[in-house]
């Protein structure tokens, strides 16, 4: 049972009916009969109970119901037992960032897609075929080397960046829930005459989430895997949120799988996405399912202020930035630091310990590169230094 589903407990009537004002339900011990709702209806009774918070993932909870039928004198039953709570994903809070932290809006992603006249069964549908195309992992039997990237783009490694929506089919028509549908990147659909094959692809992103409960869905042919870490690498990025892998198979009728997740705290997480298609049709949607009304939201959707949104990237945490390094070289005092994307550092000095404020270089937009800084060793008898970051 998901955490925050009500529990309904349906009593059918046989020769008897229930009385239904005999109806006691206890929930772990304690008397909720008033908290709960006690319908009647042809069958017999149903009775609903909502929990006034979501129950601990993976935890064992007692239901106890009594109640009598109507002879005279009536019958008294009871019945108890224990279920437990589905012992969901939970992303954990280290590998998220401040609310708010995510920059530029969007996903980034990779495309490899190998020539249609390849066998097919050399494009199993798993994420480890997926990754293993997108790593150039995969050989063409015909040539000895890896399969040639018809989809490598124009800077011939298959790096694209999305800043809209998933919402991609192999022909560009619409497919699925959502309408809107474009190609996918680097992969013109006239040259396969609308049907491009053997295709694999990564989608990562930060996501912003808030705390508690999350649904997410991607309707997809063929397969896709979701999974959340430290970081959106293919190492990073091992637990698994949702994934459909029909390995063995090799066309897969396009549907949705939707899938319960749960974050500890707001903040901004990575996540990576791994699509990938044998044959026949292919698209994919990913979207976020809002628990109450049921409705389905693109990922990222900007026209809708209820979409998750993503980023293509985020700030760093601060670290305290250290003076690495330092040597003069030909005249100049030099010192290295490390930077991260997303803040500004200043290098500032004073000549003397003693003077009251410190002197400040103009600042220097971090970008997760090391920074060289250098000054003219003869600039002052004695000049002291330090980096701020903000
Ligand atoms: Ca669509
Ligand atoms: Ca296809
Ligand atoms: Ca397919």
């Amino acid at each position: 049972m998901l955490p925050d589903a009500p529990i309904q407990i349906a009593i059918v009537d046989r020769d008897l009916g229930v009385a239904q004002a005999s109806i006691d339900f206890q929930f772990d011990g304690n008397d909720v009969t008033g908290a709960a709702t006690v319908a009647s209806n042809a069958l017999g009774a149903l009775i609903t109970y909502q929990p006034p918070s979501p129950l601990a993932l993976n935890s064992t909870h007692t239901n106890r119901l009594v109640f009598s039928d109507e002879r005279t004198p009536p019958q008294s039953y009871t019945n108890q037992w224990t279920f437990k709570v589905a012992n969901l994903p939970v992303l954990l809070a280290a590998w998220g960032t401040a609310p708010g932290s995510g920059l530029t809006n969007g996903f980034n992603g990779q495309i490899h897609k190998a020539r249609n006249g390849a066998q097919n069964l050399l494009f199993p549908n798993s994420s480890i075929r997926a990754e293993n195309q997108l790593a150039n992992l995969l050989n063409d039997a015909d040539t000895g080397q890896p399969f040639v990237n018809e989809a490598a783009g124009p800077n011939g490694d298959g790096l694209f960046s999305e800043t809209h929506v998933i919402n991609y089919s192999q022909d560009g028509t619409d497919q699925g829930l959502f309408s809107g549908d474009q190609p996918f990147p680097y992969i013109n659909p006239a040259d396969y005459a609308d049907d491009p094959n053997h295709i694999a692809m990564a989608v990562t992103a930060h996501l912003e989430l808030s705390a508690g409960l999350h649904r997410f869905g991607v309707r997809r042919d063929d397969g896709f895997k979701l999974a959340a870490g430290p970081d959106f690498t293919a190492a990073g990025a091992t637990l698994v949120l949702g994934a459909f892998e029909p390995t063995s198979g090799a066309e897969s009728p396009n549907a949705a799988t939707e899938f319960d997740f749960n974050v500890p705290t707001n903040g901004v997480y990575p996540v990576r996405l791994v699509f990938f298609e044998n044959s026949g049709g292919a698209d994919i949607e990913w979207y976020s399912v809002n628990r109450a009304t049921r409705a389905a939201t693109l990922i990222n959707d900007p026209s809708d202020s209820s979409s998750v949104k993503a980023y293509m990237s985020r700030v760093s945490p601060v670290t305290n930035p250290q003076i690495l390094n330092p040597t003069v070289v030909t005249g100049n005092f030099q010192f290295s630091y490390a930077t991260v994307a997303g803040r500004s550092y200043f290098v500032e000095y004073k000549d003397s310990l003693s003077n009251v404020s410190w002197q400040s270089r103009p600042a220097i937009d971090g970008d997760g590169s090391t920074k060289l800084f250098t000054d003219p060793i003869n600039a002052a008898a004695t000049r002291f230094y330090r980096i701020r970051v903000q």
